[in-house]
């Protein structure tokens, strides 16, 4: 019996010791056929043979299931070891991303407004001819509805050419006092350096009581708005016109690039455009039923103000979606 302790202890696989089990605990098993021998041995020995045959038994079956337990957890311990993940490696460059700058402007632009009291509304953008033109004091036969630079649908629809029909909508679906901005896309027919197919709007329109808004308040708020966006700026404001505000201006900022020096991106004036703006004209709020009121508008292009802001020289790369461009703006 004494071998098989050793081979017990020799044992270094689960599948190894079942062979053992049952060459010892088996029907034709080593325990049963010392068992089977006790019938020719001498009757005053049968006693003592099968009590140390049975200790045998218990210290075997103790010893079998002890060596199970313990080479079952060393094989769970090497399969946990093979499968382990080192924590510490490094692991692959991760692709996180980034706003685009005209979408990062924006957010600025509307940050700006918004801690000034302005609401912000949105709209559709595929909108129809009273909403776009019509109520803006553009009649039929106005140059600006012209096929060349609007792209039309069928039935009198077309893509927006300004945010200027949210606020149409907003003054037809509530009462003054107004206080709104209106962000998005827009959508003209040209295409070449300086302009794109779909580009981005922040328009503005403040209305309330006649008599209670002045040109003046609009200069304020605007240059506020260009400091807050371009730091220390001189502003200037020039004589211009749009159909839906009179009177109107343009308004520009001293050139970023050379300080008013004049250079290539200023055109040698030292003055660089950045907004249009105006006290709305009358006929606008008579378009929408308002009455004994006034207010001012404003309208920029986002594209102009993230390419001024990041030094970005060509309009086209924003649009291009070249990861290049966008790693910058981590
Ligand atoms: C209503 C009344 C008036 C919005 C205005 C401008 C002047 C303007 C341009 C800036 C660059 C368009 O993106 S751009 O090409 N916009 O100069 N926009 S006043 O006037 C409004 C709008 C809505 C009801």
């Amino acid at each position: 019996m004494k071998a098989w302790y050793d081979k017990i202890d020799a044992v270094e696989r689960v599948s190894d010791l079942e062979a053992i089990r049952i060459a010892v605990f088996g029907k034709k098993g080593v325990l049963a056929a010392e068992f089977a021998k006790m019938k020719d041995a001498p009757n005053e020995d049968k006693a003592a043979i099968a009590k140390e045959l049975n200790i045998h038994k218990g210290r075997l079956t103790a010893l079998l299931t002890q060596k199970k337990e313990m080479l079952q957890l060393h094989e769970l311990e090497a399969a946990m070891k093979a499968e382990a993940i080192d924590v510490t490696l490094y692991s692959a460059p991760s692709q996180s991303g980034s706003l685009h700058p005209v979408m990062e402007t924006m957010d600025r632009i509307v940050e700006y407004f918004s801690s000034m009291n302005f609401a912000v509304y949105t709209g559709p953008m595929i909108e129809d001819d009273f909403h776009n033109f019509e109520a803006l004091n553009l009649p039929k036969y106005h140059p600006a509805r012209d096929m060349q630079d609007t792209f039309y649908f069928k039935d009198e629809m077309l893509l927006r050419t300004h945010t200027s029909p949210v606020q149409i909508r907003t003054m037809l679906q509530s009462q003054p006092p107004i206080r709104m901005i209106a962000p998005g896309a827009v959508f003209r027919r040209d295409y070449d350096l300086t302009h794109t197919p779909m580009f981005h709007q922040v328009e503005g329109l403040l209305v309330d009581e006649a008599g209670s808004v002045s040109f003046a308040n609009l200069k304020f708020i605007l240059e506020d708005f260009l400091h807050y966006m371009f730091g220390d700026v001189a502003v200037r404001f020039r004589p211009s016109f749009f159909p839906f505000t009179e009177p109107s201006a343009e308004v520009d900022i001293s050139c970023i690039f050379c300080e008013g020096e004049g250079c290539r991106v200023c055109s040698k004036t030292g003055w660089l455009e950045v907004l249009g703006c105006g006290i709305v004209d009358s006929n606008v709020f008579q378009a929408v039923n308002y009455n004994n009121v006034s207010g001012y508008a404003f309208g920029l292009g986002v594209e102009r103000f993230a390419m001024l802001i990041h030094r970005i020289g060509d309009l086209r790369s924003l649009f291009e979606g070249d990861v290049r461009l966008l790693e910058q703006f981590r």
